[in-house]
């Protein structure tokens, strides 16, 4: 009898727990949401991570209490399997690059075709139009909840050995590339000799001199100090940006109320639309100030002229046509279209 009323007495404080609680499932939310990205808090792409978690804790009043994990720790800085991670519920929310899902959704590629997005525009013109919404639909489908596009942005080429300006001036150079195969094609095709790693090895093989170079956002280059390993030498160049995609485990999404999932979603888009524009600060002709702030730190910065931009699409050619064909020509006729019609 006594283990009988001990029992009563624990249902009747549930039933009463249950009462108070209020909204339906509210009950299995977890304490904390772990969110992955790869660089740190005050990389533009980790302010996008900040924005995001504040907005939702605030307008959900503390039911949802994100904490932001960089370095991709909690897959040990291996950035090829945040993806996987984040289907398997290892991670639960992340602001995640193509570049780093792409060997789990191909078509992800479509951003790193070479000299495909010509401006700021461009990247709009995808991620805000048809291609985006059939991204989403290929990211959903493979298992992760996909809510807002933000941007790392245009990558650009630097190196501690020399000024490149045209294909000629790769040859040779060791450069660190990033998980998809496809980048690996892009520079051997311009005669340099990549080699993958994440960005976490990136950094030390940069100042040991084991690599001589990299490729990465302007702003991402600033914030990392690149200079500081030796990156005195920058190539102005577009040839792809990464804009970034804001997403949640499915189990997690589906665990929260309909009006919480609807506050994730609004915030993820708000956050995205700020990141934006702080990734696209003093990175444009019109406005140069962190271009402006590297060459103060001594590093030569290299602008094409029509003629070499014009080589180094010819080279990078074959490598196009390829890829457009693994990650789905229909896609990447779209994503020209659209393109054409900014
Ligand atoms: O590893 C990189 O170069 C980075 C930080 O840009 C990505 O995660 C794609």
């Amino acid at each position: 009898t006594t283990l009988r009323s001990l029992l009563g007495a624990t249902l009747c404080a549930g039933a009463a727990l249950l009462a108070t609680v209020g909204p339906a499932h509210a009950q299995n939310y977890k304490s904390e949401y772990k969110l992955s990205i790869v660089v740190g808090t005050q990389f533009p792409w980790g302010q996008g991570a900040e924005i995001w978690s504040r907005l939702v804790k605030e307008r959900t009043d503390g039911r949802i209490n994100i904490k932001v994990y960089p370095g991709t720790s909690l897959v040990q800085g291996d950035q090829t399997r945040e993806f996987t991670a984040i289907r398997q519920g290892v991670i639960d929310m992340a602001v995640g690059s193509p570049i780093n899902w792409s060997p789990q959704v191909r078509a992800l590629n479509i951003f790193a075709l070479p000299f495909m997005m010509p401006d700021h525009a461009a990247i709009d013109a995808l991620t805000q139009g048809e291609v985006g919404k059939q991204l989403f639909g290929l990211v959903d489908k493979a298992g992760v909840v996909p809510l807002a596009w933000g941007e790392n942005g245009f990558r650009q080429l630097t190196n501690s050995r020399h000024k490149v300006s045209t294909p000629a001036d790769m040859k040779g150079l060791k450069l660190r590339v990033v998980g998809s195969p496809l980048f690996i094609d892009i520079f051997t095709a311009l005669g340099a000799n990549p080699t993958q790693m994440s960005w976490a090895d990136a950094q030390p093989a940069l100042a040991s001199g084991a690599v001589d170079g990299q490729e990465n956002p302007l702003a991402l280059i600033m914030a990392a100090k690149l200079h500081t390993v030796g990156q005195k030498h920058m190539t102005l160049w577009n040839y792809v940006a990464d804009p970034l995609l804001f997403v949640v485990n499915r189990d997690v999404w589906q665990s929260w109320t309909e009006k919480d999932r609807e506050i994730v979603r609004q915030a993820a888009q708000d956050a995205a639309r700020e990141q934006i524009q702080i990734a696209r600060k003093g990175v444009t002709p019109q406005d140069p100030a962190l271009l402006q702030e590297m060459r103060g730190l001594g590093v030569e910065i290299t602008e094409l002229t029509p003629e070499q931009h014009a080589q180094f699409v010819a080279a990078t050619k074959p490598v196009y046509d390829k890829w457009k064909k693994t990650i789905g020509e229909a896609l990447v006729n779209q994503a020209e279209k659209d393109i054409a019609a900014r």
